[in-house]
């Protein structure tokens, strides 16, 4: 039995992975990137010193398999996501990679064979950074990518689908790396709560209820570009002051209601010059609520406000959703055997609901899936100030050893021959 502390050895190989980034001075690490090549390497080489065989599907995930005592048994994924947001933190999404490889690896070290086999996944993009839509990986696996988005361009003019070709992966075979739901077990992923609850409650861990849906929206105003010093204030039709009445009533529409949030995240004015009046402004708009008709009702009522500012001023607006995701109830079985692992460390489990999106809520499409939050300090995130405390790492890889091993000791129905 090795005296190595896993969870030491976790926070080592989450430094080593931060310091792969695109960006000098910064993590950023985006689908399909040349900085993602460098980190499904480094953490595939993780997966094989903990007895996995490594590969990698169609559109770039990368794959550990550690196989059970039956191998037609079904099979149990682990993961989350290795790529990031802009200027991001360490921990978001690297944490459940790389513990559950920490997990894996200690079933090895003591040679133990689970009767069903496990995947490490490390998914290829879950931020959406590089081309807006997000879940790519995850997508692939639950078989709902949409073939349309290969022709999706990033920012320097390359689709989605050269980028795929570039990194590796074959954008005309995404359906191969779809799974049969047949074949699976479940899904479980650890990840850092990126808010302030578990901290609050001076909890390491918390076991999640369910995935609040997401509605990511491009929005666009266009108006007439003209001299900044020539045209007279009423003569214009100014896109970025339309952008700018339309950004403070989604903020106050937000507030006004409980549990929703709306964010702008990215904008941009061109033709972006001082002396310019903007012609065109393009917006990112990013809403959310633990309840989809709240949310969906909230983003009608913001689009009719987009429209009116737009009318008012005498500029266009388009509206493209991007993407959608309903809010997704983790799998009561999976969780209270979670909790149950977790009550050996903790006097009471909390559950809480997750206002990120999670790789986890697209697995749910096709497997039951569970999530284990770890405690983040301040409840920071998409941030270089994310940070977790080693000890809490210690008891999150404690309790998903212990989960694993009460799943190993159900009655695992083994796929009929025809699955095989
Ligand atoms: O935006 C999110 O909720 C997640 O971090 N992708
Ligand atoms: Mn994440
Ligand atoms: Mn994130």
């Amino acid at each position: 039995m090795s005296n190595i502390d896993p969870a030491g050895t976790v926070m080592e190989r989450i430094e080593a992975l931060a310091r792969i980034s695109e960006e000098p001075g910064r993590l950023t690490r985006t689908f399909c990137s040349p900085a993602m090549r460098q980190a499904n390497d480094l953490v595939g080489s993780w997966m094989r010193e903990a007895g996995m065989t490594v590969s990698e599907d169609a559109i770039g995930n990368l794959i550990g398999r550690y196989p059970g005592r039956d191998e037609r048994a079904k099979t149990f994924l682990l993961g989350s996501h290795l790529d990031t947001v802009r200027d991001a933190g360490k921990f978001d999404g690297p944490l459940g990679v790389i513990t559950a490889i920490a997990c894996v690896q200690q079933l090895h070290q003591n040679q133990v064979q689970l009767p069903f086999a496990i995947e490490v996944i490390g998914f290829a993009d879950e931020e959406g950074v590089r081309y807006q839509t997000t879940y790519l990986g995850s997508k692939a696996l639950a078989g709902t990518f949409n073939e349309q988005d290969l022709k999706r361009v990033d920012s320097r003019g390359v689709s989605m689908a050269e980028a795929i070709k570039s990194f590796g992966g074959d954008p005309g075979k995404i359906n191969s790396a779809k799974r049969d739901p047949h074949n699976l077990l479940g899904y479980a992923e650890v990840h850092i709560e990126q808010g302030p609850v578990l901290e609050k409650k001076y909890q390491p861990v918390g076991v999640v209820s369910a995935i609040a849906g997401q509605t990511r929206i491009k929005v666009r105003f266009t108006g007439r570009a003209g001299h900044a010093g020539t045209t007279p204030m009423n003569l214009r039709q100014d896109a970025l002051t339309a952008a700018a009445e339309f950004i403070t009533a989604v903020e106050s529409s937000a507030r006004a209601q409980a549990g929703l949030v709306a964010t702008v995240g990215q904008i941009e004015a061109k033709p972006g010059a001082s002396n310019v009046i903007p012609g065109e402004v393009n917006l990112t708009l990013d809403v959310r609520h633990q309840l989809d008709a709240m949310r969906t009702a909230a983003v009608e009522r913001l689009q009719n406000l987009a429209n009116q500012i737009g009318e008012k001023r005498g500029l266009t607006m388009d509206w493209e959703i991007v993407h959608e995701a309903q809010s997704v109830p983790c799998s009561r079985e999976l969780s209270d055997m979670l909790a149950k692992g977790a009550r050996q460390h903790l006097m009471e489990v909390t559950e809480l609901p997750s206002g990120a999106g999670h790789d986890a809520a697209v697995m749910g499409d096709i497997t039951p899936v569970a999530m284990l939050f770890v405690r983040c300090k301040g409840g920071i995130s998409h941030h270089p100030d994310e940070s977790v405390e080693v000890d809490d790492v210690r008891v999150a890889i404690e309790v998903m050893n212990g989960f694993l091993l009460s799943l190993g000791n159900q009655k695992h129905p083994s796929p009929s021959k025809k699955n095989v």
